[in-house]
């Protein structure tokens, strides 16, 4: 039992979270350490979200109410991380929402699968219309043709880097959410959300329901103005400590 009064509660509930579900089955061992690499990050922004993190956020939701067929893509630490706050993204947006592994084995899909579904989210069937767009070598390349397959745009929160480079070959566009903006799926995405899932998931839920009033006109603009460059420069001086 962690105390609330514990300084670090936040973070070690979060890591509870995770070793749960490794226990389960839904996270991959590979999960926790990737969960390590996003807490230095995570530190280094003083765990919060920074104006840049809400500028690509504004900028994403533009990019997903303009898109016709946008997808989320959910790996084993998502599931375990966000399953609530997809539930409501999912309610609020109607967003397909595709599990697309690394550690791919079809034990870990259906657990995954089954533990979405617990917090009422519907799931893409991962054993209907798979197709293998082998650009890339490892099985994230098993997609399906009604998600990613056919989607114009995908979110990819906390990913190995080479899936980005291969759906943007695809001509896909990409929203990453990664605390690393020095990592190659943050380089190579359109929108890179420099911040944790679990304080992006909800702010995704709140500027979604803010931006959809807006009119179509409005949500073009932010998208022409947005600049991934500079948002990426900002993250990384907000790490180094510098201004920009
Ligand atoms: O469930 P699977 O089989 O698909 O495997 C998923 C993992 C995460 C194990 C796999 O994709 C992997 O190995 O990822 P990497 O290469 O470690 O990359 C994960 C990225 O996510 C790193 O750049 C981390 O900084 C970042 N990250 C980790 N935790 C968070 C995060 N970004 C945002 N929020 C987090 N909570």
């Amino acid at each position: 039992m962690i105390p609330k009064t514990h300084p670090r509660y936040v973070s070690l509930i979060t890591r509870e979270k995770l070793v749960k579900c490794l226990k389960k089955g839904i996270v991959h061992q590979n999960g926790l350490i990737a969960h390590g690499r996003g807490e230095a990050f995570d530190y280094l922004l003083g765990e919060k979200t920074h104006n840049f993190a809400v500028e690509a956020i504004t900028a994403a939701t533009a990019k997903i109410l303009l898109s016709k067929r946008p997808v989320l893509s959910v790996n084993g630490n998502v599931a375990a991380l966000v399953p609530e706050e997809i539930s409501q993204f999912q309610k609020l947006t109607g967003i397909p929402i595709e599990i697309n592994l690394f550690h791919r084995t079809i034990s870990r899909l259906k657990k995954i699968k089954r533990h979405l579904e617990e917090y009422g989210i519907s799931v893409i069937p991962f054993d209907q219309d798979i197709v293998d767009i082998r650009i890339i070598e490892s099985d994230r390349a098993l997609v399906s043709k009604r998600g990613i397959f056919s989607a114009d745009t995908i979110i990819v929160p906390l990913e190995d880097g080479d899936r980005t480079s291969a759906l943007k070959f695809l001509k896909k566009f990409v929203i990453a959410i990664d605390l690393n903006p020095m990592s190659r799926t943050a380089q190579t995405a359109d929108i890179t959300i420099v911040d944790n899932i679990t304080r992006v998931m909800p702010l995704f839920s709140k500027t979604y329901k803010k931006m959809k009033k807006m009119k179509k006109a409005q949500i073009e603009r932010i998208i022409s103005r947005y600049d991934n460059r500079y948002i990426l420069q900002k993250a990384e001086f907000a790490i180094r400590g510098s201004k920009i």
